[in-house]
């Protein structure tokens, strides 16, 4: 089995984070965007390979890891809505960070605007759920540890507004697969 990815993506930490967990044997195949734009044809990662099986977004991906173990992928619809919505904050936070990268200037487009607020809307929700403050994590907790580390990474977010989300955070940084899955650990 192969995992196709970067150290820094949230979306690809999530599935290594499952690979400790499980202790499925899978290398890990370093992969910048210009290799994932030939590899993927939706030209982002991750991407996996096992055997006949290509799977090209991290939810499949964690989906069959959590199967092959025995285990299951959000087992409850209050879970997958909960990994939805972080899902969600999170696609549209990395979706900004690189429009912005490229020079844009988010203040003079609506559609920018409105992902700009879909973001705080999201952040205020997530504040107000409830999330694991120990383990055992489930994948939308999981998801939203890979999402925080990701946006104060790259200061996209200032999370001293969401007390909440910040008590989660520091819980979850002293849980074992999440530390070692750390992208300051690869800088
Ligand atoms: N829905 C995808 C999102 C993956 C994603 O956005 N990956 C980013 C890295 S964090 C990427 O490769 N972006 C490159 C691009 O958008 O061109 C998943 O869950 O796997």
């Amino acid at each position: 089995m192969k995992l196709y990815g970067s150290y820094t993506s949230p979306f690809v930490r999530h599935c290594r984070i499952v690979l400790l967990e499980t202790g499925i044997d899978c290398e890990f195949i370093e992969t910048d965007l210009a290799a994932s734009a030939v590899k993927s044809p939706t030209k982002r990662v991750p991407f996996l390979e096992d055997g006949d099986i290509f799977l090209t977004d991290s939810s499949a991906i964690i989906k069959h890891l959590r199967e092959k173990a025995g285990s299951q992928f959000c087992a409850t619809t209050h879970e997958l809505n909960k990994f939805c919505l972080v899902n969600s904050v999170l696609d549209t936070v990395v979706n900004l960070f690189f429009i912005k990268r490229d020079g844009v200037d988010i203040s003079s487009i609506p559609y920018l605007q409105r992902q700009a607020a879909r973001i705080q809307s999201t952040l205020e929700e997530l504040n107000n759920t409830a999330f694991a403050l120990q383990a055992p994590y489930d994948d939308a907790d999981l998801r939203l540890g890979s999402f925080m580390s990701w946006a104060i990474l790259r200061n996209q977010i200032d999370f001293s507004r969401y007390p909440q989300l910040e008590k989660f955070y520091q819980a979850i940084l002293t849980y074992d697969a999440f530390a070692k899955t750390s992208a300051t650990l690869n800088l």
